[in-house]
């Protein structure tokens, strides 16, 4: 199952997605789902990745397969352009931030799916994404 890629509004939100670390995938996305079933949320990607809920096929809260507890948390900020994506990049580096993966397009995702990751001083996972097209 592929993520929808995104129509437009990306601008008006800070948050993009969340990622949790589940000991117990499986488990946890059981939980999940019966949990937000009366909100609409559903699996909308699976693959080595994890698994990726939300609603009307946008995942919006990730799971990924930790051992260690508490497991990480990943925080992904919508960025309205690419350019924004490579400035929160520099930024972040220059900041203190330890590399988690240059700008580029991340096709595994859906194929508009272009992210920077970087680790922030405390290991969290922070991300900046924008899932349009070049222009
Ligand atoms: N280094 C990877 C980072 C990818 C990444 O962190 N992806 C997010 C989801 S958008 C995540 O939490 N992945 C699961 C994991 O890292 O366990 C890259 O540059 O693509």
């Amino acid at each position: 199952m592929r993520a929808a890629p995104q129509t437009g509004h990306e601008e008006d939100r800070v948050f993009d997605h969340i990622g949790i670390g589940a000991t117990d995938v499986q488990a946890s996305k059981e939980f999940f789902l019966k949990a937000l079933a009366p909100l609409g949320v559903a699996v909308c990607m699976e693959g080595d990745f994890g698994v990726g809920m939300g609603c009307e096929g946008k995942p919006s809260l990730w799971l990924s397969a930790r051992y260690a507890k508490p497991a990480p948390m990943h925080i992904a900020f919508a960025a309205k352009d690419r350019k924004t994506v490579d400035e929160f990049y520099a930024a972040a580096l220059a900041a203190g931030g330890t590399d988690n993966g240059p700008p580029g397009l991340r096709p595994h995702y859906h194929p508009d799916y272009y992210a920077a990751f970087v680790i922030g001083p405390d290991g969290h996972n922070v991300e900046a994404v924008c899932h349009l097209p070049e222009p």
